[in-house]
């Protein structure tokens, strides 16, 4: 009887450990995974998509003619990108620094509204675009990831673009980091024109400014269901040199230099579900 007592105390307190082990490494498990979220690199995250229905679009400054269209909000912290002088406290809330955009297309013309609220417009003062008031429009044309531009036997070769554009009047456009390193004095405005197609316009409201832009890319057809990889941002001078940048994604990355983080553009109306039309 006393054997059999034994034994069975024995099983319970082998089957007690055993259970004991497996609590402690579940907790273990739970505490790493807990940790794993709070270290996830930005590529981890959800990248963002914005689809591009057709809509033909005047740029005039007049922004009824986006009435409908879907609006991507950029105003929360989160937003914020940190560095380069830019901390958190520079920022004084939404009406500071906060934007809205839209995007449509008609043929192969992109179209973008940005709305954008700003308490004191900048006085265009400062040599590099980037350090003013600014609106920046990062694309990766062919979606391709990796590095925005390689350097072969000592030439650029750009795989995307950053364009630059001033809300300045009148407006500017920046295009081609190759040949212009995006000095004020040296916009590209003519090329923008003839070479994309481009269109701006620039009109101050009570509270900052709106943005209209149009243009085609170089060599791109905008076809149905094609994925532009981009990255949206604006840049707040209000007198003393740059003190806020917002971006699309809010992440933290080097986009002017790497495309792995951007979110999509993504050219046409989504897919009838099947048998549904
Ligand atoms: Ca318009
Ligand atoms: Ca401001
Ligand atoms: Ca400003």
């Amino acid at each position: 009887m006393l054997k059999n007592f034994e034994t069975f105390h024995g099983i319970v307190v082998f089957l007690s450990g055993n259970f004991i082990y497996s609590c402690h490494r579940m907790v273990r498990i739970a505490i790493l995974l807990f940790l794993c979220s709070l270290f996830s690199s930005p590529q981890d995250e959800k990248s963002l998509s914005y689809r591009v229905i057709q809509r033909e679009i005047d740029i005039d400054a007049d922004i009824t003619d986006w009435k409908g269209l879907e609006a991507e909000i950029v105003k929360e912290r989160e937003h914020l990108w940190i560095g380069q002088g830019m901390e958190i406290e520079n920022w004084q809330g939404p009406a500071d620094l906060s934007f809205q955009w839209r995007a449509a297309r008609s043929g192969n013309s992109l179209y973008f509204l940005f709305e954008v609220i700003d308490d004191i417009i900048s006085p265009f003062n400062r040599d590099n675009t980037w350090l003013n008031d600014c609106i920046e429009i990062c694309i990766d044309p062919g979606n391709r990831r990796g590095q925005r531009k390689d350097t072969i036997d000592g030439e650029i070769s750009l795989k995307g673009y950053e364009l630059h554009f001033l809300p300045s009047q009148p407006a500017h456009a920046f295009l081609n980091d190759e040949q212009s390193p995006y000095f004020v004095d040296r916009p590209q405005d003519e090329l923008f024109k003839t070479r994309w197609d481009g269109e701006m316009a620039v009109r101050y409201t009570p509270n900052g400014y709106i943005m209209e832009l149009a243009f085609t890319l170089p060599d791109i057809e905008l076809v149905n269901g094609i994925e532009l990889g981009i990255e949206l941002a604006v840049c707040d001078d209000d007198g003393n040199g740059r003190i806020n940048l917002m971006t699309w994604t809010g992440i933290q990355a080097d986009y002017w230099l790497s495309m792995d983080s951007y979110g999509s553009l993504v050219i046409g109306k989504a897919p009838d579900p099947e048998g549904l039309h």
